[in-house]
């Protein structure tokens, strides 16, 4: 199976830039795995809890013969190698987040993943860097990326020099 995939990619602790940077060469080199396109990075306000540092985000389209389930352990494991700790605490500050956002046209509902991503239609920090990437790009029964972000707010989030 061959299918085009969607990645967000985030953090807020660390040099996030350059794990942002480091995240994709290693995601890169899985030999399932072509990156298909890439964002810009951007800077943006923190979203669910706000008392925390900035985030940089960005986004990764890729071709990969991989399942929804056996990515998504790729981007757990990658999470891991950089950092990431897991200590309960949702939308708290991490190093590195790496959320499949979609995955061909699968919609997958079980208790390790949900396709397409929930929220990703209302937030402006996954819209932004999925603009550069594929302003066409329709999220199943909300729209194309760039209507959407017609009607969010997008201050706090900017792209990076
Ligand atoms: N991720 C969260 C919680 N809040 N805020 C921004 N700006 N960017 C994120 O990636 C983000 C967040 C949990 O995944
Ligand atoms: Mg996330
Ligand atoms: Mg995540």
């Amino acid at each position: 199976m061959n299918a085009r995939a969607l990645i967000g990619l985030g953090g807020n602790l660390g040099n996030v830039r350059q794990t942002l940077e480091s995240a994709i060469e290693r995601l890169a080199r899985h030999p399932g795995i072509d990156i298909a396109g890439r964002s810009r990075f951007y800077r943006t306000s923190p979203w669910g809890v706000v008392d925390q540092p900035d985030f940089v985000n960005g986004a990764v389209a890729v071709d990969t013969t991989l399942e929804p389930h056996a990515l998504l352990d790729v981007l757990l494991e990658t999470e891991r190698a950089f950092g990431r700790v897991r200590d309960g605490m949702r939308w708290g500050p991490r190093t590195l987040d790496l959320d499949l956002l979609a995955h061909g046209g699968a919609i997958v509902h079980d208790e390790r993943l949900e396709l397409p991503h929930p929220r990703m239609a209302q937030r402006a920090f996954v819209l932004l860097p999925l603009s550069d990437i594929d302003p066409t790009y329709e999220i199943p029964g909300h729209g194309t990326v760039a209507s959407l972000l017609e009607t969010l707010d997008t201050r706090g989030c900017e792209p990076l020099p």
